[in-house]
């Protein structure tokens, strides 16, 4: 049962506050986005009532900052994870329940969000709300062992007693349950960036998606199917002016297509988990992703506070069990451009490492760092990603991006490179061929890509950003984002394309390696 629609809406200064539920509100949507409470601190009651008993489980998909969910006025659920699904297992007894999801979008006192994010950390319902029967199979987990042969390994948590499995509507066949075993795909295909291919595994009535494809890496390559990838993309944030973090799906499908459609083949989840919406869009269209877990620009001092540290492992082994079967998902990351040059961050790094191997061996690992020639941990993770704003937060002109790139590369570990951050902001309509014109931004864009497509040092590179973005608005770091926008979107927050994005699909459709691809 999908509980979307319009729901009662109340909003307090602080959670202790008696809410009173005068308006309404559409699930999803973000009270903060636009309207009576922009961009208001404080928490969003969200209320309603719906008929069912038995054993259910209540899945809201994406939600922020923090999400308390009381059933029949008890506070059963209290979560700090933005972004990720909040789940409330609970037996109901016949009759009408009430439903109160309560988002407070306060910064003060948030484990995990800061307030000099670069980003607007939205209160409200970001996805779907949904109230189901408990799933026999609580969870499936599916790796490729082998991509030719169609080999996986299949681990289940269940307590039913046996298995019926059917691959792709074929026949079904019965077998002992057990927690792992092995399986091999009839027909199987491969999953490629070209050639997307999904199957499916039905156990006991749940059904799970998939794509057959290794990722790992050797040397300075990244492999796909034992295949050396250039990933050429592009950083996107899930948001907007007018629905805040609730971006309708509609949108992030027609988002997703213009990416790919541009020849892009990656995008990097900037800076939080993904919505399986994203994922599994990504999934059919053969785009390459990095999800990350939140964090930003953390200091030494977040690096060791303890509730910092413990939250973002539980936020990282959430976002890794919860996007596992993504054939879409290549690259696990958290601690965008944190203190990396000390002993706080490679203890953290460690922690967060170990604990993704265990829970995923197949993926591999990275952050974003921001200072490559001091950073301490590349040696902790499987691919060095580097943050840099070359001719733009520094003197020099264009001419000054590809020496500052090279020194990098010289600089960093025999692994994978990529250039995860690197842009300019450019204003609509300037077109003075100055910083902050549109001329200027993709002249930048346009050396950068050249310069990863021609040089074998670089695996990839994911531009900053794809839109506009909501940014912090009332610090005086806002003076540098006019409008309460982070402006280096190579299409605007409404979409509309600057010269960049027009560059980059001229570039990458002319590029002969990248035609194969965007079929
Ligand atoms: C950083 C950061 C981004 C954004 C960018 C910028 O690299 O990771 O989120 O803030 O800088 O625009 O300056």
């Amino acid at each position: 049962m999908r509980l979307d629609g319009i729901w009662q809406f109340a909003f307090t200064t602080s959670p202790e506050e008696t809410p009173k539920y005068e308006s309404f509100a559409s699930v999803p949507g973000c009270f903060d986005a636009e309207g009576l409470y922009f961009p208001r601190q404080g928490c969003g009651w969200y209320r309603r009532t719906f008929e069912a008993s038995g054993k259910l489980r209540l899945k809201i998909g994406s939600s922020g900052l923090r999400t308390t969910v009381f059933l029949d006025g008890q506070e059963r659920v209290d979560s700090p994870h933005a972004w990720l699904p909040t789940e409330l297992d609970f037996e109901a007894k016949p009759g009408r329940h009430e439903l109160v999801i309560r988002t407070d979008n306060r910064i003060a006192g948030h484990p995990l969000f800061r307030k000099n994010y670069d980003f607007y950390g939205f209160g409200g319902i970001y996805d779907h709300v949904d109230l189901e029967p408990v799933p026999e199979i609580r969870s499936v987990k599916i790796r490729t062992l082998d991509w030719q042969t169609g080999e996986i390994e299949v681990a289940v948590d269940s307590d039913a007693k046996q298995f019926s499995l059917t691959f792709d509507h074929g026949k079904t066949e019965t077998v002992p349950a057990r927690k792992i075993f092995r399986l091999t795909v009839p027909s199987a295909r491969p999953w490629t960036p070209e050639n997307p291919h999904l199957h499916t595994l039905k156990i006991n009535g749940r059904t799970v998606e998939f794509g057959l494809r290794t990722i790992r890496t050797e040397g300075r390559r990244l492999l796909l199917n034992d295949q050396a990838l250039k990933l050429i993309g592009i950083n996107r944030h899930e948001s907007h002016p007018e629905f805040g973090a609730a971006v309708p799906e509609a949108l992030i499908a027609s988002d997703l297509l213009r990416i790919k459609q541009s020849g892009c083949n990656f995008i990097r989840g900037s800076h939080y988990p993904q919505r399986d919406y994203m994922l599994s869009m990504c999934d059919h269209l053969g785009l390459l992703v990095w999800e990350e877990a939140l964090s930003w620009g953390n200091s030494a001092e977040d690096l060791s506070d303890q509730v910092f540290m413990d939250t973002l492992a539980e936020h990282t082994e959430k976002m890794v069990e919860t996007s596992f079967n993504h054939p879409s998902l290549i690259i696990h990351g958290f601690l965008n451009e944190c203190q990396s040059n000390t002993e706080e961050a490679r203890v953290l790094i460690g922690r967060l490492v170990e604990l993704i191997r265990k829970l995923d061996p197949d993926r591999p690992v990275s952050f974003a760092s921001n200072r490559p020639m001091k950073d301490i941990c590349f040696d902790l993770i499987d691919i060095c990603s580097i943050n840099v704003y070359p001719a733009w937060y520094s003197e020099g002109g264009i001419d000054t991006v590809e020496p500052e790139i090279n020194h990098y590369a010289e600089h960093v570990p025999e692994k994978p490179l990529i250039v995860t951050e690197i842009g300019a902001s450019a204003i609509c309509g300037d077109h003075s061929g100055n910083r902050w014109s549109e001329e200027y931004q993709a002249d930048l864009m346009e050396a950068v890509v050249r310069k990863v497509q021609t040089d074998p040092r670089f695996t990839g590179v994911s531009l900053w950003q794809f839109a506009n973005a909501n940014t912090f608005l009332n610090s005086i770091d806002a003076l540098n984002r006019p409008c309460g926008y982070n402006n280096k979107g190579l299409v605007d927050q409404y979409r509309r394309p600057k010269f960049a994005w027009r560059r980059l699909s001229e570039i990458l459709q002319n590029d002969p390696q990248n035609r194969k691809s965007r079929k």
